[in-house]
């Protein structure tokens, strides 16, 4: 495929476009973060020159994927790494075949305390919510709220404790 990924420090695969087929998003450093297009055709992988979706990403920690507005395409969330421990959601605003990002949106405070989590439609009703665990023993949830394409959160709800019995549960660290 292409040349100069030596810089690229964490890299996830992601549909950033909507179009079905897999991109790659890729964070340069800590802070710079750009998406490759996946251009396949025919069987033959390939990949479109690597679109800027701008810089300050060393500020959020603990990136996750997943569509948090409601708009099919998959968004990024984090939490402030330092100073605050502040919930963001960074919506996708891609359109056609140019791959972009939105502002960063403010959402609930408090997560200094979560040391993993994971994005899914714990509900089912088709919203995406996160579930995450404080300390290493008691896990919560979070109920995707979003609407009108404003992502949102109820307050957390406890799943009780006794969770670090359970391995292996796939996180973001
Ligand atoms: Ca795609
Ligand atoms: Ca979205």
């Amino acid at each position: 495929m292409t040349t100069g990924w030596s810089t690229v420090t964490r890299f996830w695969p992601a549909d950033w476009d909507r179009d079905g087929r897999t991109d790659l998003l890729g964070l340069q450093g800590a802070d710079q973060m750009f998406a490759w297009r996946n251009t396949a055709s025919g069987g033959v992988p390939s990949f479109a020159p690597l679109a800027n979706l701008g810089a300050g990403w060393s500020s959020l920690t603990k990136l996750v994927l997943g569509d948090f507005t409601g708009d099919g395409k998959v968004d990024l969330a984090g939490w402030t790494a330092w100073n605050s421990d502040q919930l963001y959601v960074v919506p996708n605003t891609s359109s056609g075949t140019t791959l972009s990002r939105g502002q960063s949106i403010p959402m609930s405070t408090g997560w200094a305390s979560i040391t993993s989590y994971l994005v899914a439609d714990y509900d089912g009703d088709g919203r995406t919510d996160l579930l995450g665990v404080q300390g290493s023993d008691q896990m919560f949830t979070w109920r995707g709220t979003h609407s009108g394409g404003t992502p949102g959160f109820t307050a957390l709800t406890s799943l009780g404790t006794g969770w670090n019995t359970v391995g292996h549960i796939p996180t973001a660290q």
